[in-house]
């Protein structure tokens, strides 16, 4: 064991393992190797734990799974924490970090703002380099990248972008101190997850708020509601059945989906489910839906069709006759639910208002931004503020931020450029002792996070404790295993409705990246058979010397 952290710079010192990132997955790993005698050091680029959540500090950002799922299942931690809310807010999931770390004492093997730019295997040693942005250099066994599915900001090209005066953040990057909108006009770029939230929460506040839209988002009622401590103490007992089940439930969500086809119900019999799946809200119309639900088109047109007339009801405003159309437009633009749909509060409502102005920019698209607004082909908007709420380049754009070299120095990203391979979403050939959390392939778009990074977690130190026992040095991958998942993994999207949307889910939202699969789609249940089988079998697939 050698301790690297000296004043705050780790001169070239070595340890069992390097991890990147300190969001849930990170410090899983960190806690639990440590504790099982590994010396660890992790890096993580933001001020604090808590990975997306520190960084996503733009009003209104909040969970989507509700309490008590989007949490460790570790008795130690949930059993005296208590939400303030179903789904809590970032503010108070950077709380439940905070008293994380004072539970598991963290942050003292964390260098925290450091970035790693580079890892660099070297195969004589059968070890790592790891350099930071901060200087550091540090060798080690394994390399573990929790860097999460949206650690790499995407902002498009947009001429004038860096020319405008005010206040202008990716959702991102918003500083964590806050900006004064108050009164101001702002301006909204993308309607997706993160654009649906700041939206509602900002137009009550705002002067005018303008929302630059692409594509409508099919979002679905959260029902938010007020936790009290008694609330939970009355369920308490449950979490430990709770937790249980979605860990071994079949789609990683807390939601069981119907097990008929849709066409198998007569139309009243449809009707009558997706009532009751609207009424118990959050994520129930999408996870909990019949199971061709993406599969099928004209199952998914007639779902589209129930979606849209409960929430054009919604929509009053009579002074814009095109809101309806603009907000949820009679020919869908691509089919429900295979581009990740959000869950809003008030985000209909909050276009009844008069000073909100939603701008369809396939119709009306933004010629330049200018320093005091957005032009559009038709109109000038004069803006104080302005959001990007434009995404990710999600999964694999965080890890090919690094400069990753494995054997005879070839790189990751130039490995990916063309298409992503991975064995089970954890190794890819060539870069032996790399082993990912939430990786490509793994279904890190289809599982409730934490639950996820638990499985995977596991799964990867019984693996390092596996070769620790055998006195084995390195595990990489075999190029057959890694060609049979990765077909595998698109096979499945390939057969569902999934490439007909551009979202990150298949790499589609960023321009010249490769169309692919890019998460699992078959199922935390399965995909936990899978790594299990894998492992009974000597883990088969994987290369030991
Ligand atoms: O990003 P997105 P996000 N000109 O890629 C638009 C998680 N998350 O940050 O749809 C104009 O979904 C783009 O338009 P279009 C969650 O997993 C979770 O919102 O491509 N607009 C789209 O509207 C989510 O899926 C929560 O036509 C442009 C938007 O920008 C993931 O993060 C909260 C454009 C990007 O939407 C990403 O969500 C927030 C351009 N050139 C995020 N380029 C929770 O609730 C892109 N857009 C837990």
């Amino acid at each position: 064991m050698v301790a690297v952290t000296q004043n705050g710079i780790c001169p070239p010192g070595e340890v069992d393992v390097v991890i990147v990132g300190a969001g849930f997955g990170g410090i899983y790993l960190l806690h639990k190797l440590r504790k099982i005698g590994y010396s660890v050091q992790a890096f993580e680029s933001a001020g604090g734990l808590g990975g997306v959540w520190r960084r996503n500090a733009y009003p209104g950002a909040r969970v989507d799974t509700n309490v008590p799922y989007y949490e460790f299942a570790v008795d130690e931690i949930w059993k005296d924490w208590y939400w303030k809310e179903t789904y809590p807010g970032r503010d108070e999931l950077c709380d439940y970090f905070d008293y994380i770390d004072t539970k598991w004492d963290l942050s003292k093997d964390i260098k925290f703002n450091t970035t790693v730019v580079s890892a660099h295997f070297d195969p004589d040693q059968n070890k790592w380099t790891v350099r930071t942005d901060a200087g550091d250099c540090i060798k080690t066994r394994f390399f573990l990248p929790c860097t999460g599915v949206a650690s790499k900001i995407y902002v498009p090209h947009m001429k004038g972008l860096e020319t405008f005066r005010g206040p202008s953040f990716h959702t991102a990057r918003w500083p964590e101190a806050g900006v004064d909108i108050e009164g101001k006009r702002v301006g909204v770029i993308g309607t997706g997850a993160s654009g649906v939230q700041v939206i509602q929460e900002m137009g009550p506040y705002v002067k005018q708020l303008t929302v630059f839209q692409r594509t409508a988002n099919m979002a679905l009622p959260m029902g938010q509601q007020k936790l009290s401590k008694a609330d939970q103490d009355r369920e308490k007992p449950n979490y430990p059945q709770q937790h249980a089940f979605v860990k071994k439930s079949k789609k990683g969500f807390p939601i069981v989906g119907r097990d008929k086809k849709t066409a198998e119900d007569s139309p009243q019999e449809r009707k009558e489910f997706w009532e009751t799946l609207w009424q118990k809200q959050g994520f129930h119309p999408w996870t909990g839906n019949y199971k061709d639900l993406v599969y099928d088109q004209d199952a998914n047109d007639e779902f589209y069709l129930f979606w849209r007339d409960k929430v054009t009801q919604r929509i009053t405003r009579t002074n814009d006759p095109d809101l309806i159309e603009n907000l949820a437009p009679r020919k869908p633009p691509h089919p429900f639910g295979v581009k990740r749909t959000s869950l809003e509060q008030n985000y209909y409502e909050i276009y009844n208002q008069d000073n909100v102005e939603l701008v369809n920019i396939k119709k009306n698209p933004i010629i330049e931004i200018t320093p005091t607004g957005v032009t559009t082909a038709e109109k000038t908007y004069e803006l104080d503020v302005l959001v990007l709420a434009t995404g990710f380049d999600a999964v694999t754009g965080g890890l090919c931020l690094m400069d990753i070299r494995g054997i005879d120095n070839a790189s990751l990203k130039d490995k990916w450029e063309k298409g992503t391979s991975t064995y089970l979403g954890i190794a890819t050939s060539g870069f032996p002792n790399m082993l990912m959390m939430y990786g490509p392939h793994s279904p890190g778009a289809f599982a409730v996070g934490p639950t996820l990074n638990e499985v995977q977690g596991d799964w990867i130190i019984s693996c390092m404790q596996h070769m620790d026992r055998k006195n084995f040095a390195r595990v990489d991958v075999s190029r057959a295993a890694e060609t049979h998942w990765s077909k595998h993994v698109n096979t499945l999207v390939n057969s569902s409705l999934f490439p007909k949307a551009n979202g990150w889910w298949v790499g589609g939202n960023i321009p010249g990246k490769p169309r692919e699969a890019l998460s699992y789609i078959g199922g935390l249940e399965q995909y936990r058979k899978t790594i299990d089988q894998c492992c009974e079998n000597g883990y088969e697939g994987f290369v030991f010397t």
